[in-house]
């Protein structure tokens, strides 16, 4: 018997054996020195997170101020999302469309096979088998993905429902996706580690009708935790086009209004501009509550009432650390307390940790994110802008008890909004669903350290989807539209909103104090879904009449509330003529109905 194959032996009793064949072929390609199927045990994952300290991947914090809480720093160069190197490879480049990366699949296969043949020497392979959803719901789906990372087994394992319950959903007819990763560092036998093995290059690659992924040179977030952003967005979008249903890059909520009544909105904000804020707002209004379902995907189908139904098919929140602190997120501050992996924040001279936004001083010294001494001196931040933190959804204290509820929940709003320094009011009702999509679909937003990149350039962003669409925008829309249709003929369809916090006065202050204060605008979505309050027409759609939003208790001047809402006819002609060469890039394949929104937005102004 060849070592191989002893290895192979270790695979459970009950392991499909289309999943034993795929482990054992990627064993024969990429040749690690041994095999794990991961059970998503807690002695399994102790283990694990005992390894990776001894190995130096993992800083154990102090167990007093952060308990069973770890410090990971990558590599300088592998620190977020690498948009120029995912690839979307469907058959036909057209069904990939002008936003993203296309190669030819077979061509792709042929530079995957010779990256990722032997790239696991000298390490140990982890089968992962996940559930995204609920095990066993009706809206859950499953994956398995090898990889040669302890770090993204520890991730995928509180990012999704990890392990044994999961492996034991697929049989011999059951739909599962792979997805194969390696950090593509093999080790030469006796070579000693490095901290956290990545390579120069990447890819980042989906086969959207074979519902593959394969990701090659990081080990950082959506690059390499392939159940997140690859399966749960790219893989997902194509899914849900066949199947009539929506993979979304937004949170979800449940709010609940003074006279106890409730809503569930889904928010679709771009990458690092507030979706976790919001998913765990906490409302500045008197006797409103919110709680908490999902921070960054929802899965969105029409149900047996007709209504449209949303489960979060993750089970942790991968949040950004910059910018969260005891003001502005007080939620995510309680639900980090412990159990959490940091990544790339700044380590404090007592083991804990910190970043900038956690407290309004900096200490007088840190250790920074790539392991420097640090003072309020040193002119970089102590953590890296996209810093993160991944910690289960179950230890969020305003998680809603309907969070993981198998049969989703019902929506009664969508939102979509953005960073925006101009033209964009703070919030406005888009008059119907065909109205809405137009929104999502010319949505723009300032880049973030999210993603590699130009800070701050002001990019469309349609649906929120950019980076993470498995198939031509264009169509992406049509289909939004068609599922709307859907929903109108047979129940209600939610109502489609778009909001702005980022909208700055003189010295690029921001007019909107944000956080707890979002509970105002999400309290007049509410009265517009009841039908309690008026709305004035604006290019934008509807927005509140004078009176319905008390923005003093807010310490909003009657002066900023009114630049909140100000229309600037020149820079809206000039957004419209840039709307006309967005979607000329998109092609023919831009819906009229998206076309007819436009043109109507022109004659507004
Ligand atoms: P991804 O996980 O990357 O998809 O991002 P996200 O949308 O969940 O982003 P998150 O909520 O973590 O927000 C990122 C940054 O936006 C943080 O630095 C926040 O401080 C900031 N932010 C969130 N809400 C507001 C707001 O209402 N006003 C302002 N000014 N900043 C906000
Ligand atoms: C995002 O960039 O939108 C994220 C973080 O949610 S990552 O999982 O790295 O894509
Ligand atoms: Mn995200």
């Amino acid at each position: 018997m060849t070592a191989m194959a002893t290895l192979t032996r270790h695979a459970p009793d009950n392991a499909d054996h289309r999943v034993v064949e795929w482990v054992d072929t990627l064993a024969r390609l990429t040749q690690p020195d041994s095999i794990v199927w991961c059970d998503g045990s807690a002695d399994e994952r102790q283990r694990m997170l005992d390894e990776s300290v001894a190995a130096g991947t993992l800083i154990k914090l102090d167990e007093q101020k952060r308990p069973n809480s770890y410090l990971a720093r990558s590599h300088p160069s592998d620190v977020a999302r690498v948009e120029a190197r995912t690839f979307i490879c469907s058959e036909r480049e057209d069904d990939a469309g002008p936003t993203n990366n296309w190669a030819a699949p077979a061509e792709m296969r042929e530079t995957l096979s010779g990256l990722f043949d032997r790239c696991m020497r000298g390490r140990t392979m982890y089968v992962v088998p996940f559930s995204m959803g609920p095990v066993g719901s009706p809206l859950a789906r499953l994956g398995v993905q090898v990889t040669d990372s302890p770090y993204v087994v520890l991730s995928t394992g509180t990012m999704t429902r990890m392990g044994a319950d999961a492996l034991a959903q697929i049989g011999p007819d059951t739909e599962w996706v792979p997805a194969v990763h390696s950090v593509g560092a093999p080790l030469a036998s006796g070579e000693e580690d490095v901290v956290w093995p990545c390579n120069e290059t990447k890819y980042i690659v989906h086969y959207p009708e074979t519902r593959e992924i394969w990701s090659y040179g990081s080990a950082y977030g959506g690059n390499a935790i392939l159940a997140k952003k690859g399966f749960a967005l790219r893989i997902a979008s194509k899914i849900g086009e066949d199947e009539g249903w929506l993979a979304a890059h937004m949170l979800l909520i449940r709010a609940t209004n003074p006279e106890g009544r409730t809503f569930h909105v889904a928010a679709g904000f771009p990458s690092a501009c507030g979706k976790t804020n919001f998913a765990m707002l906490r409302p500045s209004i008197p006797g409103w509550t919110v709680e908490t379902i999902g921070d960054d995907i929802a899965w969105m189908a029409p149900g047996p009432d007709g209504r449209l139904r949303a489960i979060n098919p993750e089970a942790g929140f991968f949040g950004v650390a910059p910018g969260t602190g005891h003001s502005t997120n007080p939620t995510a501050i309680a639900t980090i307390e412990g159990d959490t992996i940091f990544t790339n924040v700044a380590l404090t001279d007592d083991g804990d940790v910190w970043w900038e936004g956690l407290t309004d001083d900096p200490p007088a010294h840190l250790i920074d994110w790539q392991g420097r001494d640090w003072t309020p001196e040193s002119d970089s931040p102590a953590a890296h802008p996209n810093a993160r933190f991944t910690v289960s959804a179950g230890l969020c204290p305003t998680i809603a008890d309907t969070w993981d509820d198998p049969a989703g929940v019902p929506i009664d709003a969508i939102v979509f909004g953005g960073r925006r320094a101009t033209n964009v009011p703070l919030v406005a009702q888009a008059r119907d669903w065909e109205h809405g999509v137009y929104l999502g679909a010319t949505l723009a937003s300032e880049r973030t350290a999210a993603a590699e990149g130009t800070l701050g350039e002001l990019r469309r962003d349609p649906f929120a989807m950019l980076p993470f669409s498995g198939t031509h925008m264009a169509d992406h829309w049509r289909h939004w539209l068609n599922v709307g249709e859907k929903l109108n003929q047979t129940g209600a369809a939610p109502l489609i909103f778009q909001v702005n916090w980022f909208r700055r006065g003189e010295n690029g202050r921001f007019l909107w104090p944000g956080f707890s204060e979002n509970s105002r605008a999400l309290a007049w979505m509410t009265e517009r879904l009841e039908g309690r309050t008026d709305a004035a027409e604006s290019p934008f759609g509807l927005v509140p009449v004078d009176g319905a939003i008390d923005y003093a208790s807010a310490g909003v001047s009657d002066e900023d509330w009114n630049a909140l809402f100000a229309i600037d006819p020149e820079a809206l002609s000039a957004e419209a003529d840039d709307t006309d060469v967005f979607l000329a890039r998109m092609g023919t394949k831009v819906p009229d109905a998206v076309m007819r929104q436009h043109a109507a937005f022109r004659s507004q102004l």
